[in-house]
C-alpha cells in the first residue's frame, strides 16, 4: 500500500514532518549507527521542540495557548465557537534513546489533520484541537502521563511542581529554565471528545499484518522507586555470611518478579520489569552498600495487578530480613486500567473499514496520555503497527510513511465525524 491510497491527508506531508522533528534531540548510536532521539522532558532539546511544534502550529493559523505545566493546545475555530472543541493530541517529549515515532506521530498527526482541514478551506462545525502535554514519559521525574494527569485533574499542580529528577531539579525549575510555564488554567475544560493516534510499541498489528489497532484502553501501570540499604564492605576479605549486600536483594526481587509471572498466579497479561539498578558506591571492589531501583509492574487485569503488588511487597520484606538489609519504596506512578468509549472505538473501525484497512481491537501495554483524557470526555486511539517486533524506547523505532498515513488517515475520518456531527 502506498500513502496515495489514503486520499484524505498528505502521507507524504506527515513523514516530513515525522522526520524533521525527529532532528531534534537527534544521536547516532554508536554500536548500530541508527539515529536516535533525546528528547527528555524538560530539557533544552525538549524545549527546542516544543518551540519548533509551536511554530507549526502558528504557520497553521492555529491559536496557541500553554498552561502552568507547559501543555500545549493549538487551537482552530469552528463555525460554533462556542461548542467544546475535538482534541488530537498527544506528547513530543521522549526517553533518552527513542525513536521519532512516539507520541510524534499523534501530535504531527493532528498537525497534519489540520493542515488537511485548511487545504480544502473546510471549517467544521465545532473547534478542532492539537495538543502536546508535558512529560508523558515520567522517564525523568518518575511520574508518567505527568501534564495530562494535571490537566485532567489527577494530580494537583504544586505536586507535580515539586517533583524532583535525580540531580535534584524540580518540575517547575526545569520548566521554568525552558520558557514553558504558561499562563493558562491548568485544568482543562472537557472536550468534546479526544483522539490519539499511536505507534503500538509492540509486536501484535505487524505479527498479525493489520494495518490498524481499534484500541480498547490501558492496562493497570505500578511503579515503585525502591532503596535497599546494606552495607558497602571489603570485596575480598569479607565473608559472605557476613556481608550486607544490597546488590544481591536487588538481584533477588527483579528474579521474584521473573518468578511472579512464571506462576501465571497474576494472570497471562503481567509483565514487570526493573529498568533502573543503581549500585552505591558501584565499584568493582566494593560490596554494594545501597541500591536504588525501580520496579515497573503492568497488568490488564487490576486485581491480578493489586494481587502482584501485595505479593511484591510481600517479598521486600522477606529478602530484607533473609539479606539484613533496609528495603524503602514509594509508589512513583499507579493508574488502574482505563476502558475508552465504545463509540470512539466504533468510529475508528469504521474509518479503517472504509480506507480498506485491516483492523482489530488491541489493548495498549504502554500508558497514554488518552487514558488521562478518557476521565474528561469520550477518548480513543488508534494504532499503527511498528516493525521489527514494533520495537520502541529504541532508536530502532520503526513505522513506514505508509503506516502512518493509514493511521492518521483514519484519526482524520474520525475527528471530522465528530466535528461536524
Ligand atoms: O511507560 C509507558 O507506558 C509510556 O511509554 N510512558
Ligand atoms: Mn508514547
Ligand atoms: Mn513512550
Amino acid at each position: 500500500m502506498n500513502t496515495s491510497l489514503i486520499r484524505n491527508i498528505d502521507g507524504d506531508r506527515l513523514f516530513r514532518a515525522l522526520e524533521t522533528l525527529g532532528e531534534v534531540g537527534a544521536y547516532t548510536e554508536e554500536r548500530t549507527g541508527l539515529r536516535g532521539v533525546n528528547r527528555l522532558a524538560l530539557t533544552p532539546a525538549d524545549g527546542e521542540g516544543r518551540r519548533h511544534v509551536v511554530e507549526r502550529m502558528r504557520a497553521l493559523g492555529l491559536t496557541v495557548t500553554i498552561d502552568r505545566i507547559g501543555n500545549v493546545y493549538g487551537r482552530r475555530a469552528g463555525r460554533d465557537d462556542t461548542l467544546a472543541p475535538v482534541m488530537m493530541g498527544s506528547h513530543i517529549d521522549s526517553v533518552p534513546t527513542a525513536g521519532r515515532f512516539d507520541g510524534c506521530l499523534g501530535v504531527l498527526g493532528a498537525l497534519e489533520c489540520i493542515a488537511t482541514l485548511n487545504d480544502r478551506g473546510h471549517t467544521t462545525r465545532r473547534p478542532v484541537v492539537a495538543a502536546f502535554f508535558t512529560d508523558e514519559e515520567g522517564a525523568r521525574f518518575g511520574t508518567d502521563m505527568l501534564g495530562s494527569a494535571v490537566a485532567t485533574g489527577r494530580l494537583a499542580l504544586a505536586d507535580a511542581y515539586a517533583l524532583r529528577d535525580r540531580d535534584g531539579v524540580s518540575v517547575f525549575e526545569a520548566l521554568t529554565a525552558i520558557g514553558f510555564v504558561g499562563e493558562v488554567d491548568e485544568r482543562l475544560t472537557p472536550p468534546h471528545a479526544y483522539l490519539e493516534c499511536h505507534i503500538e510499541q509492540g509486536p501484535v498489528l505487524e505479527a498479525a499484518g493489520l494495518e490498524i489497532g481499534v484500541v480498547t484502553g490501558v492496562q493497570a501501570i505500578s511503579w515503585h522507586e525502591v532503596t535497599i540499604s546494606g552495607r558497602a564492605a571489603h570485596a575480598g576479605t569479607t565473608p559472605m555470611e557476613l556481608r550486607r549486600d544490597a546488590g544481591v536483594a536487588a538481584a533477588r526481587i527483579n528474579l521474584h518478579l521473573r518468578e511472579m509471572i512464571g506462576s501465571g498466579r497474576f494472570g497471562a497479561g503481567m509483565r514487570a520489569t526493573m529498568g533502573a539498578i543503581v549500585p552505591h558506591p558501584g565499584l568493582v571492589n566494593i560490596v554494594p552498600g545501597r541500591v536504588v531501583c525501580t520496579v515497573d509492574l503492568r497488568n490488564p487485569e487490576d486485581e491480578h495487578m493489586r494481587a502482584a503488588e501485595a505479593e511484591v511487597l510481600r517479598f521486600y520484606a522477606q529478602v530484607a530480613g533473609e539479606e539484613k538489609v533496609e528495603i524503602t519504596w514509594r509508589q512513583t506512578a499507579r493508574t488502574e486500567s482505563v476502558a475508552f468509549a465504545v463509540d470512539v472505538q466504533r468510529r475508528v473501525a469504521e474509518a479503517a473499514t472504509a480506507h480498506g484497512l485491516r483492523h482489530a481491537p488491541i489493548i495498549s501495554g504502554a500508558g497514554h496520555d488518552c487514558q488521562e483524557m478518557a476521565r474528561l470526555c469520550p477518548a480513543g486511539m488508534v494504532f499503527v503497527p511498528g516493525l521489527y517486533e514494533g520495537i520502541s524506547h529504541n532508536p530502532r523505532e520503526y513505522s513506514t510513511p505508509e503506516a502512518c498515513a493509514a493511521g492518521v488517515g483514519v484519526l482524520f475520518d474520525v475527528m471530522l465525524g465528530l466535528a461536524d456531527g
